[in-house]
């Protein structure tokens, strides 16, 4: 290898190693080192992280629709019927014995029916759902507020990250940012009726910042906590497995 070129990797790698470095600083001083920064991508996903954490930090809303640009079709993908046997019974049952677990780090670990999440102020919006494989769909949505429901659990103050779980094995997480985003809901109805079974009845997420991927369906249960590392396989969400950002803003 030439003397030229020896001199420009290094001069490539010291840049890289500045920027990361400068990254990494930022992200540090803010506390914004995502649960997946040690990855071949680490150095790039905390800056994308730290970036938008910094541009957002008025929590400004995604953008909303109006009816009639609803989508005639949206598709389901993934799982479109759990496989697990007291989900089917719960299913047969209209979701009247269904409840939502939500505990960790609150003052009042809770268990919600269906009729009582409904009985929360509620919040409509229609947004467009962005799949990382390349669709896109508009619905209207109707669910609690996240944060909302959070505010009677009582999250404790050392409280980071809000896990999420569902039937069919998919675990996920968000930072408090996100999980107290107005738009971010626990919906229980999509585009005027109740959350069809293909798209995570009785109860899903929607996160409207982030990527398809984040809105998890069929929810079952929500664990406040102040660390991932310790939670299943410590990248704060089973689509790291994949390949997937644990952070995907849009
Ligand atoms: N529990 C669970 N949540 C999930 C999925 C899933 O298979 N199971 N798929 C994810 C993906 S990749 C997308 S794009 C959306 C799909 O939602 P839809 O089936 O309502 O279109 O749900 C997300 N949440
Ligand atoms: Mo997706």
């Amino acid at each position: 290898m030439s003397k030229f070129l020896t001199r420009r990797r290094m001069i490539q790698g010291a840049m890289a190693a500045a920027a990361s470095g400068a990254a990494a600083a930022l992200a540090k001083r803010y506390d914004l080192i995502p649960p997946d920064y040690g990855g071949l991508f680490g150095a790039g996903e905390t800056l994308t992280y730290a970036a938008q954490r910094a541009l957002l930090h008025r929590g400004p809303l995604a953008r909303e629709f109006r009816r009639d640009q609803i989508s005639v079709n949206f598709p389901a993908i993934n799982t479109v019927f759990p496989a697990d046997l007291d989900y089917r019974r719960q299913m047969a049952n209209d979701f009247e014995d269904w409840m939502l677990d939500v505990g960790g780090l609150v003052e009042r670990p809770s268990l919600f029916l269906l009729e009582e999440l409904k009985r929360f102020p509620s919040r409509t919006q229609i947004t467009e759902h962005i799949c990382e494989q390349g669709w896109s769909a508009i619905a209207e949505w109707t669910g609690v507020p996240l944060s909302l429901v959070l505010d009677v659990v009582g999250i404790r103050p050392e409280a980071k990250y809000v896990m999420f779980y569902s039937v069919d094995g998919w675990w996920d997480s968000l930072d408090m940012f996100d999980a107290l985003h107005p738009q971010t809901l626990l919906a229980y109805g999509m585009n005027g009726g109740d959350l069809p079974v293909r798209h995570g009845a009785p109860v899903r997420l929607r996160v409207e910042r982030q990527l398809g991927y984040k809105s998890l369906k069929f929810l079952s249960r929500i664990d406040v906590t102040d660390r991932l590392d310790d939670i299943e396989d410590g990248t704060g969400a089973v689509g790291a497995a994949y390949g997937y950002s644990w952070y995907a803003g849009i």
